[in-house]
Order: structure tokens, then C-alpha cells, then sequence
């Protein structure tokens, strides 16, 4: 679905519809962070009727090789209900010239509103970052978004030329259909993402020299056929693969590509909506696996990540389970996503691992689509976390938690390229 260019209406939606957070958290204990809604000129939210939702983000001033920054997260409320097919994005100053897509280093779009398919944590809607500034999935399927529904935003920006920008803003379009406009509805689909490190906590890890790898086995929390499967990894991956935890089938299996320097470039994705999707069900347990052979004699300099990022349609008649705003795990996530801005960035990615196009950014999609990265729903029908972490390297090696940030994918840094 081509998104055309036709002349904005720019029907501004006014500041009911726009909103932003001012996150009042509730302290850290097992209660949901009260999230305060409040108006906030720094989101502006634009309506091209039948095709696309403008999220105008900024302004910010980034100077020459500065710092990222990360503005505070924010809110959408949606207008209307509608089908989303996909989304792109620019960077343009205040007077509409259009500048280096470099500038963003990456934006993620959660629903806290819903659950992720296969952990108790809030929906990763979509991840965009410098590598993947367009994605799309056919017409005939679509993702549900629900008038009045919320959407957090996270952005950050970063400029790693030589070269000062001001008054700099994100355009981002959700490019959709509206709901009950054409003679059929699009099939819905859902998206869903699962990483090695499990669902809390940093995403990144050591990896040592020689063979190591590592898993993660989770339950999806509905039957579902997975329609659509990209991955993300860092330099020295050799395998990440997706595969029935108990019988040992692999339903999906990829090599990351590398370039002559040997370095990660991206992971080849794959759609399997010919033949109506690899189905997963409810029952049964998934197990995520990465493997690294590092050829050096020291730990990989970019750590290691492993993650999948998908689209998934239910099966049959069920339902998608709801999210528990009580649940342990839900709550440390979203305490984690809202206070990132505050929080130290990571070690950034080293600009060699293909992040955005390689990660959950680069699901393709049957069509001539080029794919769409979206997170899922998911699991824990009883509210604990039913994953268990199996990382086969050396104990204690893990980062250190959250704080000083490494990479928060799962959350936050869904795709986010790096320092370079
Ligand atoms: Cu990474």
C-alpha cells in the first residue's frame, strides 16, 4: 500500500485529542505509575483523512555530534477507529525543509494499554529508527487501532554530523484505513516481539569469545499464526531462530547477513502468509535462541543482543488476553519505559549492527510490502512471568540493570541505531 502524497488537510485535531505525559509515578511498588495526562505543545497530532495520522514531534535544537536526546514520553489519544497499514517518517526544520533522516535516532510507539503476546508487558507497537523510515503491510490486513485509544510515544533524537540543526521536528505518519470504509474490513493482526533477555531488564549482553548462545522460553498467550518475522542481533550473531520449546521445530530460522568487514548488516526476514502462517498456540511453550561465535579473544565489543519482532493474527475464536496493570512485571516495565528519559543513555549501538532494518523495524511482508515491525501481545494468562531466561554463557555477566542503561529494546530503544 503506497502511501500517496496528496495535500495534507491539516485539520489539526486540537488539543483534546493531544496529549502528553507528565509522568507522575506512584513510586515503585506494585501499583501501576499513574500516568497524568496533560496538554503539551510539543506533540501536535494531524489528521490527512483516509490516509495517515501526523505526529508532529519537537521543536529541538541538536547540536553538531551532540548528545541524544530523548524527550519526554508522550502521549496520543486516538481520534478514531481505523486500521493501520504501516507508517513513515521525516525530519524537517520549523519552516518545512526537509533534513537528514540521521537526526532521528529512533521513536517507539507502545500501547499501555494492551499486553504483548508472549510476556505480561505493555504493546510494542512499532519501533522506526534511521534504517527503516517506511514500512508497510498489505491493505488486507491491518492493525486495529481503537478511537480513544492511547499511545505512548518515545523519541530520540541524536545528530552525528558535523553540523548544527535547530528547530528540528519529527513527522511521523501512521498510514491507515478507516474502520467499515470499504466493503470488508482488513484482517487483523497484531504485533509481537521476543528477546533472549526475556522482557525486563536490559536488553544486551556479553558475549564471550567462541560459541555462546542464548534463549528464552515463553508462552504466547492466545493461538495465533505468526504472518510475518524479522530479528535483531549484534556483530559475531551467526543463527537466531524461533522454535517449538518442547518438540524442538523450528519455525523460524535466519542468518544474519554480514559485509565483507565481517559486520553485522541486518537479519533476513520472512512472511508466511501464503501459506497462512506458522501457528503457534497457547499450550505449547516457544523458545527464542541466538547464537555468537566471536572470533576475537576478548568479549564482543558491542555486546550481544537477540530479539523478534513480528505480526501475528488470532486463531480461530480467541481472544487476546487482557493486560494486568497489576501485574509485577507490567508495572516495572512501564515505570522503566516512562522513565527513560531521565535515565543515562546506553552504550548506544555501535552503528555495525544494522539496528533498525535488522531488528523487530524490518518485517516484511508479503505484496511488495516492506514490512512493518510490530511487537505483540501476549502471554501470562495468570499474571506472573512465564519465561525463564537461559542464557548459556558464564554467569554474571549481565549488565547492570536498567539504570545506566544499556539498550532497553524491548521497551524503549525498539530500534534504535547508534552512536555510531
Ligand atoms: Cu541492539
Amino acid at each position: 500500500m503506497l502511501f500517496s502524497r496528496s495535500a495534507p488537510s491539516r485539520a489539526l485535531l486540537g488539543g483534546a485529542l493531544i496529549v502528553a505525559l507528565s509522568a507522575g509515578l506512584t513510586g515503585c511498588g506494585s501499583e501501576a505509575p499513574a500516568v497524568t495526562v496533560d496538554s503539551d505543545e510539543s506533540l501536535t497530532l494531524i489528521d490527512h483523512p483516509g490516509e495517515a495520522l501526523e505526529f508532529v514531534i519537537g521543536p529541538v535544537d541538536l547540536p553538531a555530534d551532540g548528545p541524544h536526546i530523548r524527550l519526554p514520553m508522550q502521549w496520543a489519544k486516538l481520534p478514531f477507529d481505523a486500521y493501520m497499514h504501516g507508517f513513515e517518517w521525516e525530519i524537517r526544520s520549523g519552516g518545512g525543509e526537509v533534513l537528514p533522516a540521521d537526526l532521528l535516532h529512533h521513536v517507539n510507539l507502545i500501547d499501555p494499554d494492551n499486553r504483548e503476546l508472549f510476556t505480561p508487558i505493555s504493546r510494542r507497537v512499532l519501533a522506526a529508527g534511521r534504517e527503516n523510515q517506511r514500512e508497510s503491510i498489505p491493505g488486507v490486513i491491518g492493525f486495529p487501532l481503537e478511537e480513544g485509544g492511547r499511545m505512548l510515544i518515545a523519541t530520540m533524537f541524536g545528530n552525528p554530523l558535523g553540523e548544527d540543526y535547530a528547530d528540528v521536528y519529527l513527522h511521523f505518519k501512521l498510514k491507515y484505513s478507516r474502520a467499515d470504509e470499504g466493503l470488508i474490513n482488513p484482517m487483523a493482526v497484531y504485533p509481537f516481539y521476543l528477546d533472549v533477555m526475556g522482557f525486563d531488564g536490559v536488553k544486551d549482553f556479553e558475549v564471550p569469545p567462541g560459541h555462546s548462545e542464548r534463549s528464552y522460553t515463553a508462552r504466547p498467550g492466545v493461538d495465533a499464526r505468526i504472518l510475518g518475522i524479522g530479528g535483531h542481533v549484534h556483530d559475531y550473531a551467526t543463527e537466531l531462530r524461533l522454535e517449538d520449546a518442547t518438540s524442538g521445530e523450528v519455525l523460524w530460522r535466519a542468518e544474519p547477513e554480514v559485509n565483507e568487514a565481517g559486520r553485522m548488516v541486518g537479519v533476513p526476514s520472512s512472511k508466511f502468509i501464503l501459506q497462512l502462517g506458522k501457528k503457534i498456540y497457547k499450550d505449547r511453550e516457544y523458545r527464542i535462541v541466538v547464537e555468537y561465535e566471536n572470533p576475537l579473544d576478548v568479549p564482543a565489543p558491542d555486546m550481544g543482543m537477540g530479539a523478534i519482532g513480528g505480526v501475528v493474527a488470532i486463531m480461530g475464536d480467541g481472544e487476546w488476553p487482557p493486560y494486568d496493570p497489576n501485574d509485577p512485571a507490567y508495572v516495572l516495565d512501564l515505570n522503566n519505559t516512562i522513565t527513560a528519559p531521565d535515565r543515562m543513555e546506553g552504550h548506544g549501538h555501535g552503528g555495525s549492527h544494522g539496528h533498525g532494518a535488522s531488528t523487530m523495524d524490518d518485517m516484511e511482508m508479503p505484496a511488495g510490502g516492506e514490512g512493518m515491525e510490530m511487537p505483540a501481545a501476549g502471554d501470562a494468562t495468570d499474571g506472573a512471568p512465564e519465561g525463564e531466561a537461559e542464557g548459556t554463557e558464564p554467569a554474571g555477566h549481565h549488565p547492570e540493570p536498567e539504570k545506566g542503561g544499556g539498550h532497553e529494546h524491548g521497551g524503549e530503544e525498539g530500534s534504535g541505531q547508534g552512536d555510531g
